[in-house]
């Protein structure tokens, strides 16, 4: 299986987030993606593809604004990594504010994004790894499957918005590409254990993606805003969003019925293109989450989801258990090899 990752992936590393009241080490590290490559074999660099795909999907003062935020934060005589504490939840009028600290809080939903000195370059070289590896899907028929080793990820960001680490919406920027060039009825299903409220609120209206997410309950798990089961798209888009939430502590034996329950809908609505959105903090020892799917459960899953026979793109999400993470990833690979 073709493999795609930059090492300028590498350059994103702030110090520390909120956590529970508490400032905690950054959980988002680069050594995630080294876990990964070690276990991967070879990779490819991906190609560039340049800014317009991403701005075909984040609007421009968003993108504008993360290129220039920690730049920014630094005129501004801080030191450290950029990150906001005040946010307009109500009436986000469009004000024309230049203090940095208003214009954080302006495009982003909690205090666990924070800009560091590489995080533009991270994150576009991020995206770039999405694209390039749909582009592979879409233009030489004969590969099945591509793996994006995308870091960080990002699926809760929106069109102008950051959090949860997420800062450029990777899934969202590859199905635009697939749809946009190719016309592809695109399917995402969303297997991290938090919900990909990003990705969601992007295709919510939009009757020619459909979203299909199993995730941990927002009741009791971040990003409790967004991922109910009433949740099911809007207008032109109501019926294209399916949210599957499932209680703290799901073993395989329940997560496998919610998959294919998943997968069924997948089918039905008639999609001729995957992309996932592949989180491995469904693990028993993620350190931040709480399912119990074991190393062995992730071949399973990828057996079950490559059984649909469709062209299919994986996008690293989430997965924290640094020492398993590379493990449980190959197992999800081997998964969808041996069934594709
Ligand atoms: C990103 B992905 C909780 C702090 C916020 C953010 C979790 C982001 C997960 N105390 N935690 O979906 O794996
Ligand atoms: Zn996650």
């Amino acid at each position: 299986m073709l493999k795609i990752f930059d090492e300028r992936q590498l350059l994103h590393a702030p110090l520390r987030e909120l956590h529970n009241g508490d400032w905690a080490p950054f959980s988002e590290t680069p050594q995630r993606a080294r876990d990964i490559v070690a276990s991967l074999g070879a990779t490819q660099t991906p190609r560039d593809f340049g800014e317009d795909p991403i701005r075909a999907v984040h609007d421009g003062d968003y993108v504008d604004f993360l290129k220039a935020a920690h730049a920014d934060w630094r005129a501004s005589g801080r030191t450290g990594d950029a990150i906001g504490y005040t946010f307009p939840v109500v009436g986000r009028r469009p004000l024309d504010l230049t203090r940095i600290d208003a214009r954080i809080g302006a495009y982003s939903f909690d205090a666990a994004t924070p800009i560091a000195e590489g995080t533009w370059e991270t994150v576009y070289w991020s995206a770039q790894c999405a694209l390039t590896a749909c582009d592979q899907l879409l233009t030489e028929p004969d590969r099945k499957t591509v793996f994006a080793l995308c870091r960080p990820p990002g699926h809760h960001a929106g069109r102008d918005y950051m959090g949860g680490y997420c800062y450029l919406n990777n899934v969202a920027i590859a199905a635009q590409h697939a749809r946009g060039q190719h016309s592809r009825r695109v399917a995402i299903l969303d297997v991290d254990y938090h919900h990909g409220n990003g990705t969601q609120d992007i295709f919510y209206r939009d009757k020619d993606v459909f979203f299909a997410s199993i995730h941990a309950d927002p009741k009791t798990d971040y990003p409790f805003y967004w991922g109910h089961e009433d949740e099911t798209g809007e207008g032109p888009g109501e019926g294209t969003t399916l949210n599957l939430p499932l209680p703290q502590g799901t073993a395989w034996s329940s997560y496998k019925t919610a998959l294919a329950r998943a997968l069924s809908a997948i089918t039905e609505w008639g999609a001729d293109f995957l992309i996932l959105s592949f989180g491995a903090d469904t693990y028993a020892e993620d350190p931040i989450s709480h399912f119990q799917l074991q190393t062995a459960d992730f071949q399973r899953m990828g057996a079950d989801i490559a059984a649909l026979k469709l062209p299919t793109l994986i996008v690293m999400e989430g997965g924290y258990a640094v020492g398993d993470l590379g493990k449980n990833v190959d197992s999800f690979l081997l998964g969808i090899e041996r069934e594709a």
